[in-house]
């Protein structure tokens, strides 16, 4: 995948309180390019593996049982400088410090029901793509 792609996930929260088509809008709206896009679900076997960087950390098993709590949808995102500048249209992990104006301001709840996951890394985003869509899915 070239560097100028990110991946992220609407989360089961926001998935549930109808946010999709608002936060879709926001990212189309700051210049992302949809490469691919579908809704599907999580095992906890699954969001396990997608999270396996944070299986040490205290916070792991309410993570994975939250991301399989329900549908999430999952994209393959084109823009320049594309890592950096979705984490910024995302905000910060913690809601309530996310700046005005951010998807996680605006739909986030709390830290653990965070409304969107955004890639920290192109290694990760292209991991993180791969995920989710075969090869012909994501061209
Ligand atoms: P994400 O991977 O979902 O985009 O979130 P992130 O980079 O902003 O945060 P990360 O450190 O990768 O953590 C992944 C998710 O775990 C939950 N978390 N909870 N209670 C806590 O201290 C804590 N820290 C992280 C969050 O839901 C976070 O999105
Ligand atoms: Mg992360």
């Amino acid at each position: 995948m070239a560097s100028n792609r990110t991946f992220t996930m609407i989360k089961p929260d926001a998935v549930a309180n109808g946010h999709i088509g608002a936060i879709l809008d926001k990212i189309t709206k700051s210049g992302f390019k949809i490469i691919a896009l579908k809704q599907t679900s999580l095992s906890a076997e699954k969001a396990g593996e997608f999270y396996a960087v944070h299986k040490e950390r205290g916070f792991y098993n309410d993570l994975v049982a939250f991301m399989s709590s329900g549908p999430i949808v999952a994209a393959i995102l084109e823009k320049d400088n594309a890592i950096d500048d979705f984490r910024k249209l995302i905000g910060a992990t913690d809601p309530t410090k996310a700046e005005p104006g951010t998807i996680r301001n605006l739909f986030a709840k709390s830290i653990d029901a965070n409304a969107i996951h955004g890639s920290d890394s192109d290694e990760n985003a292209e991991i993180e793509g791969n995920f989710f869509f075969s090869a012909f899915e994501r061209i």
